[in-house]
């Protein structure tokens, strides 16, 4: 199969200057003309351009048509020789929407016609050098009948529309801005159209239009409300303006991922579009507008200047992510966006460096490039861009920032070209600091302190250590933003910066004349393990007393971390927590934090996948039986107070804010607890459920009854699939609760969901619901020591490989890590994985997992 390797990057042979697309659409025959100027840019070389699963009807040079031994034609390719230097090329193909089930190129969404080209889609539309580092100005016209068709979109400026003598609606579209073809879209359907008027900071009117479900136009308001404060808080920040007169977002049931960027004309999954009170939850309202925000900061950090080629990747998406984060931290509370931000580079990030598939944040090596949307390279990614924000200070990084899109404007570039440009502005040398982008794995930073009095002199010693990954075994030293703070007896606090460039360093802070706690890492500032022998006593009070939430939080996560591994080295729960936690506990469910969900958050033990990844193979029974433990005697020991908290916290008529939402954050970890305290706890549950006017509350009474309280579960979902079986969006959450069921029963469970009415194996949102809650939320199932959890994965990953190959290629991911088990287990994946690919035909999307993860 054909691997890609950066190194290997030529620049095009050929560039194309105009595109003119006509599509006359059709669910099984659409008819696609492409108008083409192309320009030579290597003497002698043929034109190759990308095509896949289409049919050619025709190709003309200069308006004179081809016979069929003019050019090269196989399946993934048509090939042009003889050719001058400047000269227009039109090429007519015919293509399916409605057989279409991957989702990529252009299909059928329900009676949407919709696209998606990210990364190499295109090719699945027409003949085209698909491949990011070729810009080109479109103009498309959009025929399609009327009636059933009022709304006939694509990118840039709408130049005309009419009703031609057949019926048919004829749309033009031209978008002055060149672009790579990944960023085209076209949308034809009915909709429901929501508008509002953004006025820019140098007063251009733009409009906003908004396309929703017909009868979904209430939910769409939340999400065009956010778009307004995206616009704004990146004029505000970064001095970011708009440039089209239109910006529409259109939301559809059927996509792959979560939304595109396409330039003018976002693509939305309606899952991050569609919110009122009944049916999203907080979360869900969060990411609306955090994934509102990342696809239109893209217009500058992705569309305006984008990549070279896909090796690049993370030069617009790890930047990008970095500033949705920054958009949501402004919009909400910067504590716990970067709690959950923290927890996601814990779990998926880390268990990516630790697995097959471990890669820098800029690959390497690539065979299908929709495997490498990870959370590497989108938020380690981000991580790494708010190193350099840590590193190069607010202002340095935004002069930087603006210099790079000042300078690379309407350009393919390149992450050095990115990190030259932040270099240029700062006057700052980042050679050493440009390896986080070439090499993989997760850095241990092991530190301990020496404190002598007689000179009032603190020594910090660091040492970071890299282990090598499957990619990669050799590491160097990198350059790493440690932020630290200490906390004096007397109340006082330091703050430091220490930035470590070598393997091992030494850092002396003067006059410091009593022995301080050490804060290390403040803010996760650099995407670490952090190896620190901090004692119980010392971390209960950094979970006091620092200044930092996100620190206060990882001090309780280390020392529940230390908790759990003492479990599972064989003492009782009850003999390994220290009163002073209890205690400590308490207090706070009697006075909280101002932040709620700080409270919340400082009361949560760690998850099952933060804690695997602590360990080279996981005790899967280990942790989870120290888990339920430790919660258990929590919930028994801390019944009153939490009780109480429970009870005192008001309750309102549902609004999303961030203090509304802290406050059910906190509600709902009170009654996770409750439920699992000896007394019976179904009427409270019973009560939190039916007395919710809130999807959030509602979905709390469900999750917290399901993992204590089974019994009460089966009624309450019972209640909530018959109340919500016709909205699919809610009918997901039904979907993912089911699958996460930690009981055997699940697997029937899962049964009755498939045959569901609103199920569907071509719909990924439906798909994903079940399996990846199973797979990734239900470890006490999926990793039944009888294999039944991995074989009901294996069968899922090939019935959709036939279907959607991205979607089971993502899907795959748990089972990847096999090696990361004990010996039962590591072969019941194995045998699993060797099935699949033995698979005749299997896509280049799941054979690289599975062959890169058995190799
Ligand atoms: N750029 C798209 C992702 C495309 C994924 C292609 N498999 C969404 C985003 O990151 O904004
Ligand atoms: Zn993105």
């Amino acid at each position: 199969r054909n691997v890609k390797s950066r190194h290997d990057y030529q620049p095009p042979a050929f560039i194309i200057s105009t595109v003119k697309l006509c599509f006359e659409l059709d669910n099984t025959a659409t008819k696609v003309t492409s108008v083409m100027q192309l320009q030579r840019r290597q003497a002698g070389a043929p034109l190759k351009l990308d095509g896949q699963h289409l049919q050619l009807l025709s190709v003309a040079v200069n308006g004179k048509q081809l016979s069929e031994h003019e050019y090269r034609l196989d399946d993934e390719s048509l090939t042009l020789d003889t050719l001058p230097d400047s000269f227009e090329l039109t090429v007519v193909t015919q293509l399916s929407p409605q057989t279409n089930t991957a989702l990529e190129g252009l299909y059928l969404a329900g009676q949407t016609f919709c696209t998606q080209c990210e990364a190499e889609g295109f090719r699945r539309i027409s003949y085209f050098l698909d491949r990011p580092d070729v810009l080109a100005e479109y103009f498309v016209t959009i025929i399609a009948p009327a009636e059933q068709y009022p709304f006939l979109l694509s990118n840039g400026n709408k130049l005309s529309e009419h009703i031609d003598s057949a019926g048919n609606r004829v749309v033009q579209w031209h978008d002055p801005f060149a672009k790579p073809c990944y960023l085209f879209a076209l949308v034809a359907g009915d909709f429901d159209r929501l508008t509002e008027r953004f006025v820019t900071q140098s007063g251009r009117d733009v409009s906003l239009e908004l396309y929703v479900d017909k009868g979904a136009a209430a939910k769409g308001e939340f999400a065009l409300q956010a778009l307004k404060r995206a616009m704004r808080w990146d004029e505000q920040r970064f001095n970011l303006e708009y440039d089209l007169d239109i910006y529409m977002v259109v939301a559809v049931d059927f996509f792959n991922m979560g939304a595109m960027e396409n330039k003018g004309l976002n693509i939305f999954n309606s899952k991050y579009v569609l919110a009122d009170a009944g049916t999203a939850t907080d979360k869900d309202y969060f990411n609306i507008e955090s994934i509102i925000g990342h696809e239109y900061f893209h217009n500058w950090t992705g569309n305006r200047v984008t990549c070279r080629d896909w090796f690049q990747l993370s030069l617009k998406e790890g930047l990008t992510v970095f500033r949705d984060q920054e958009f949501s931290a402004d919009m909400g509370s910067p504590t716990l966006c970067r709690i959950d931000a923290v927890k996601l580079i814990r779990t998926a990030q880390f268990a990516e460096d630790a697995g097959p598939m471990a890669h820098p944040i800029r690959p390497e090596q690539v065979l299908e490039m929709n495997n490498f949307y990870t959370v590497t390279v989108y938020d380690k990614g981000a991580e790494v861009i708010r190193m350099l924000q840590t590193l190069l200070g607010r202002n340095g990084f935004a002069a930087g920032l603006a210099l790079y899109l000042q300078r690379h404007d309407g350009q393919a570039v390149t992450c050095d070209d990115f990190l030259q440009a932040m270099q240029d502005a700062t006057a700052k040398d980042l050679s050493r600091f440009a390896l986080w982008y070439s090499q993989s794995g997760t850095p241990e930073l092991a530190v301990s302190q020496h404190y002598d009095a007689p000179s009032a002199q603190l020594t910090l010693n660091l040492s970071q250590h890299t282990p090598a990954t499957t990619d990669q075994p050799i590491k160097q030293a990198l350059m790493l933003p440690v932020q630290i703070e200490l906390l004096f007896a007397d109340g006082t606090k330091q703050q430091h910066l220490l930035v470590m460039q070598e393997a091992s360093q030494q850092f002396l802070l003067p006059e410091i004349h009593t022995e301080p706690v050490v804060v290390w890492l403040e803010h996760f500032s650099a995407p670490v393990k952090l190896k620190a022998d901090i004692d119980d006593r010392h971390l209960l009070f950094i979970a006091g007393n620092a200044s930092d939430g996100v620190a206060r939080w990882d001090a309780m996560q280390q020392f529940w971390s230390r908790k759990v591994a003492q479990a599972i080295a064989g003492n009782a729960v009850e003999d390994v927590l220290p009163e002073a936690l209890v205690s400590m506990m308490a207090s706070w469910l009697q006075q909280p934090e101002p932040d709620l969900a700080l409270t919340a958050e400082l009361l949560s033990l760690p998850d099952f996948d933060t804690l695997a990844e602590q360990y080279q193979q996981v005790p899967v029974d280990g942790i989870l039986a120290a888990l339920a433990g430790f919660k258990q005697l929590l919930a028994m020991r801390l019944r009153e107070p939490l009780l109480q908290c429970y009870q005192r916290l008001p309750l309102s008529a549902y609004h999303y804010d961030q203090a509304a939402a802290a406050q059910r954050r906190l509600r709902s970890l009170c009654l996770h607890y409750l439920a699992l305290s000896a007394v019976d706890a179904t009427e409270l549950l019973q009560q939190h459920y039916q007395s919710a006017d809130n999807m959030t509350d509602t979905m709390a009474a469900l999750a917290a009854s399901q993992q204590a309280q089974p019994a009460t579960f089966n009624l309450l979902i019972d209640d909530f699939a018959q109340r919500w079986q016709h909205d699919a969006l809610v009918m997901d959450k039904c979907f993912a609760l089911v699958a996460s069921d930690p009981a055997e029963q699940v697997f029937d469970g899962i049964e009755t969901m498939l045959r569901h009415p609103l199920f569907s194996w071509h719909n990924p949102n439906r798909v994903r619901a079940l399996y990846s809650a199973f797979s990734m939320r239900n470890p006490q199932q999926f990793h039944r020591l009888d294999g039944k959890g991995y074989a009901a994965l294996e069968q899922v990953v090939g019935k959709l490989d036939g279907i959607n190959a991205q979607v089971a290629a993502r899907l795959i991911t748990p089972l990847l890590s096999w090696r990361r088990f004990d010996p039962v287990r590591q072969q019941l994946m194995q045998a699993a994985l060797q099935r699949l690919a033995n698979i005749p035909g299997l896509s280049n999307d799941v054979y690289e997992k599975v062959n890169r993860s058995l190799t």
